[in-house]
């Protein structure tokens, strides 16, 4: 280490699932951490979207940490699926077992994060004033973190209340007797979609494009299946752990194209029944070919037309994209909702809102009177939270200047000209094509081990190296673009957002990743500038 003094070691921005366990590792490597978190408690994606019906679509007994063997025995998940809810008591117990708590600072926003590249660290500022330096900076900021609030006319104007999903109520909102707009259809709005209207006088769902979802199939959790994969959960993480999604899925490996009609079906009846997002993985090339992809695309939209009783709401829920193109969703009777008299749905076809009015909502010149909107309208996702937080690398440079054809990284890690800057589940990692906690637990485990590396070998400073994420980056696009994900406007591609360039932010496949990252750290951080 060179002799500049810094406050801290390490800074790690972000108390969800990738800050809790980076401040772990970090504690554990000797080094003086601290996260700096804008909310007031721990959770990450989980504290800020704390709508009703929120959960998880990976089940539970993966979507967590499989770090630490007494942690993953004594924690027992009560649903298949866990509920936001369960997640945050999960994490808080996570924080105290591991005496994180110490070394959180909440209510911590980061408004700036400028490097100083004679002395090789990083000053932080925060919303209020308060200035801390630490040699790395460490982003687990999420990477659907950034609500995205569309500007639509006349928003603010509306004199009801405005909720995000994004950023739901900490004391939750009482729908009882209110007419309520939902606006978007993704993951959140067909969570939240079904609650509201346990409770709501009247739900008017605004639609722009139709989402395939999948029923979750949620119940309690079986205590004998917990028990059996707890008999093993080493080894089962191990062997699930190599598998595309680092999730139990049981892909098959058959053509939709040569499966005979009534074994396609039968396979397809079974996925459906049991619930659960391995209903993608009934054959081997749905994202690969566009006739394969219509087989499960088909018969979703014929389990539309068999649940939703009135026909032209049949026919606006379904979807016209191709499957998994835009991410699939899991629901709790999303579809049967719509049968009941308050709910409606307006299809805005592709179209959009023309303004919104104090009174309600405003499409092809009708209003749809209401007293509540809720935006259910997704995140400026992968890119979002780091563009926020004024990050300066060397020369000055903003990161919103070097991504400004869209982001950059090498292995999702790191971007070159921010040495010091190190990313869990940035862009162009696995993230979301994973199981998020697997791939922030792989993201995390390289963070430290490369930081224990260069404490070892006395070295100060790291950077990606221009042609490695160049190579990097081509990597990450010829894979995407090797499949249909690049086929329509999602979120992956960040063309949810306006004006945001057209990039693919994840790495699909995690098993070659890993192997990628491992065979890196063996070589000595091939590919980074040490000093
Ligand atoms: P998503 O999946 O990005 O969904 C957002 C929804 O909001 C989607 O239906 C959008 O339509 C819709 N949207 C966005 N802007 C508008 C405007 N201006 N007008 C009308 N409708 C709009 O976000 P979620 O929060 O549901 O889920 C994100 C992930 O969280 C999810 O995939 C899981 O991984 C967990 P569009 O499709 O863009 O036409």
């Amino acid at each position: 280490m060179s002799e500049v003094q810094t406050d801290l070691d390490a800074i790690v921005v972000g108390a969800g699932f990738g800050g809790l366990y980076m401040l772990h590792r970090l504690h554990r490597l000797g080094l003086k951490a601290r996260i700096v978190e804008k909310a007031g408690g721990v959770g990450g994606t989980w504290y800020w979207n704390s709508y009703p019906g929120a959960r998880c679509d990976i089940e539970s007994l993966q979507y967590s940490y499989k770090f630490d063997e007494a942690l993953q025995q004594e924690w027992v998940w009560s649903e298949r699926y866990a509920t936001g809810v369960e997640i945050l008591r999960y994490l808080n117990h996570v924080c105290d077992r591991f005496n994180l708590r110490r070394d959180i600072q909440f209510n911590a926003c980061v408004v700036s994060a400028v490097y100083d590249e004679a002395g090789s660290f990083w000053t932080v500022t925060l919303e209020s004033g308060q200035t801390l330096t630490a040699r790395y900076l460490i982003s687990a900021s999420g990477v659907l973190s950034s609500a995205n609030m569309p500007n639509i006319a006349g928003r603010d104007s509306f004199a009801g209340a405005v909720l995000h999903t994004g950023n739901w109520p900490r004391d939750g909102y009482d729908f009882a007797g209110k007419r309520v707009a939902v606006i978007g259809t993704g993951s959140s709005g067909i969570q939240v979609m079904p609650e509201i209207a346990k409770q709501a006088a009247q739900v008017t769902v605004f639609q722009r494009t139709a989402a395939y979802t999948i029923p979750a199939r949620n119940a309690p959790l079986d205590p004998a299946v917990q028990a059996a994969i707890k008999a093993d959960y080493r080894g089962y993480r191990e062997r699930w752990g190599r598998m595309p999604l680092a999730a139990e899925f049981e892909h098959r490996n058959v053509s939709a194209l040569t499966d005979p009609p009534e074994s396609a079906r039968a396979e397809m009846e079974a996925r459906w029944a049991k619930g659960g997002v391995s209903f993608g993985a009934a054959f081997n090339d749905l994202m690969m070919d566009s006739e394969a992809n219509k087989v499960a695309a088909e018969f979703v939209r014929e389990k539309i037309r068999a649940t939703v009783k009135d026909p032209a709401t049949a026919e606006a829920l379904s979807p016209k994209q191709l499957f998994g193109c835009k991410r699939v969703c899991l629901d709790s009777d999303y579809y049967a909702t719509y049968n009941q008299p308050h709910v409606s749905l307006v299809n805005l076809a592709g179209g959009g809102i023309d303004r919104i009015v104090p009174e309600g909502i405003v499409v092809a010149g009708k209003t749809y009177a209401c007293d509540v909107i809720v935006f259910a309208t997704g995140f400026d996702a992968m890119t979002g939270s780091l563009l926020r937080m004024g990050i300066r690398g060397k020369g000055g440079q903003s990161l919103a200047d070097k991504w400004a054809a869209g982001a950059r990284t090498y292995l999702g890690v790191q971007t070159q000209g921010f040495p010091n800057l190190f990313m869990v589940t940035g862009p162009q990692s696995p993230s979301v094509f994973t199981n998020m906690v697997p791939a922030i637990e792989q993201d995390v485990d390289f963070i430290a081990d490369c930081l224990g590396y260069l404490k070892v070998k006395g070295l100060h400073s790291i950077e990606a190296q221009a042609e490695a994420e160049d190579a990097w980056v081509k990597h990450v696009g010829a894979v995407a673009e090797s499949t249909l994900y690049t086929s329509c406007n999602s979120w992956y591609l960040g063309a949810n957002i306006p004006g945001k360039p057209r990039v693919f932010l994840a790495h699909i496949g995690f098993p070659n990743y890993v192997d990628k990252c491992t065979q890196v750290a063996a070589m000595g951080y091939e590919g980074f500038a040490l000093l």
